[in-house]
């Protein structure tokens, strides 16, 4: 992870990206998965505005709009690029319609057929919409402010793919996978490659750190998990390290339990998302040796609660991570019930630090 790094790079005016050159920082640095979302009014007026939720992910003024609302409020330390990890699906020609209190609906694939009509050379004029989005936000952020991009892992973009929308157990993307691996693996390669290209997009737009989201990693057995997750993953870590030195890569295999050290060492990301379930002495110190930044794991619920129940929760983690090259985070996205103002509260703790 340690690198060293030029004397241009943003390093020293963005606390963010530290923790990757090795610094541990007290307070640690803090974003929020989904800090931009429906338990924002401003981000409800936008959303409105923009008519549906695809439209607002390609109109890179509202996209950049909501990207900043967070920022505005609370001052973190990173943005995430306002999209969706659903845009890559889309962008390849399978139709992605979010529909209100429903979620996102796709047309499944089923067949082989399905995935040869898949379409990586037309992606660019999508893509193009996002790039535009990160390139406005670097405009705009405060000099301080990284900026993450970011892009579904291609199993959990698969679940969906195959799925046609979310599901409690990845059934179909699994049983696809085991009834036709080799048209599974077309599928996962035409992924990764086309998340390479997304990714450096958005780094060559200004995008200061990537991260890679495989919500369900944690549904697959360990041969499938590492012919799904790990290999894919590190493909992508690898091409974005050699074409982008000293962007660094977070992995978030939610729900990978034990099987998150090994993807640490097999994917060779800089840093490393923890999910709610992860204890945090096993943050503290499952990972010491590999020199990974750990981000987590506040659970969002307790962010929905408040109260002293939060702020004592935050004094533990920040006590076991103290010294640790650490990112504060939850261990899932904030969800729409969360009240503002319990977010401004989270914020004071980290900042303030235990002796709050
Ligand atoms: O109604 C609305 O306004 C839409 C809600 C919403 C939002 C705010 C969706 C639909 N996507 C997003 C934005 C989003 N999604 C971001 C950028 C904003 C930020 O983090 O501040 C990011 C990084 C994502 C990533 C994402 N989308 C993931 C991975 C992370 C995770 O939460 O596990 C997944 C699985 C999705 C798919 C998706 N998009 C939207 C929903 C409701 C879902 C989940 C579908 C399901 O399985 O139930």
């Amino acid at each position: 992870m340690s690198r060293s790094l030029d004397k241009s790079s943003p390093i020293a005016r963005r606390r963010f990206l530290q923790p990757f050159a090795g610094t541990a920082l007290a307070p640690p640095p803090i974003w929020l998965m989904r800090q931009a979302g429906r338990y924002l009014p401003e981000y409800r007026e936008t959303r409105a505005k923009a008519g549906g939720f695809l439209d607002l992910c390609y109109t890179p003024a509202l996209a950049a709009e909501v990207t900043l609302q967070p920022i505005r409020r609370y001052g973190f330390d990173a943005a995430i690029l306002f999209a969706d990890i659903l845009l890559v699906p889309d962008a390849l020609g399978q139709s992605v319609r979010f529909v209100e209190g429903e979620g996102p609906l796709l047309d499944p694939i089923r067949t082989a057929a399905d995935i040869a009509r898949l379409s990586p050379d037309a992606t660019r004029p999508k893509f193009g919409l996002v790039f535009e989005t990160v390139q406005r936000l670097r405009q705009d952020l405060p000099d301080e402010t990284a900026l993450i991009g970011f892009c579904g892992a291609p199993w959990t973009v698969a679940t969906y793919m195959i799925e046609g929308r979310g599901s409690k157990d990845q059934a179909a993307a699994r049983l696809f996978a085991y009834r036709d691996p080799d048209g599974f693996q077309r599928l996962t390669d035409m992924l990764v490659e086309v998340s390479i290209e997304y990714l450096s997009g958005q780094v060559q737009a200004g995008a200061d750190a990537l991260q890679i989201f495989d919500t369900w990693a944690g549904s697959l057995p360990d041969d499938q998990f590492e012919q799904w997750v790990i290999d894919p993953t590190r493909r992508i870590v690898e091409a974005m390290h050699e074409r982008h030195p000293g962007v660094p890569v977070v992995g978030f295999p939610r729900g990978a339990q034990g099987s998150a050290l090994w993807y640490v060492t097999e994917t060779g990301v800089d840093g490393i998302g923890c999910d709610t379930a992860t204890p945090p002495y096993m943050m503290a110190e499952a990972f010491e040796d590999e020199k990974v930044v750990v981000q987590g794991n506040l659970d969002p619920l307790l962010l929905v609660a408040g109260g002293d129940a939060l702020k004592a929760r935050v004094e533990e983690i920040l006590e076991l991570m103290d010294g640790k090259a650490f990112i504060f985070n939850l261990g899932h996205g904030i969800v729409p019930e969360t009240p503002p103002e319990h977010v401004a509260d989270l914020v004071r703790y980290v900042r303030e630090g235990s002796a709050a």
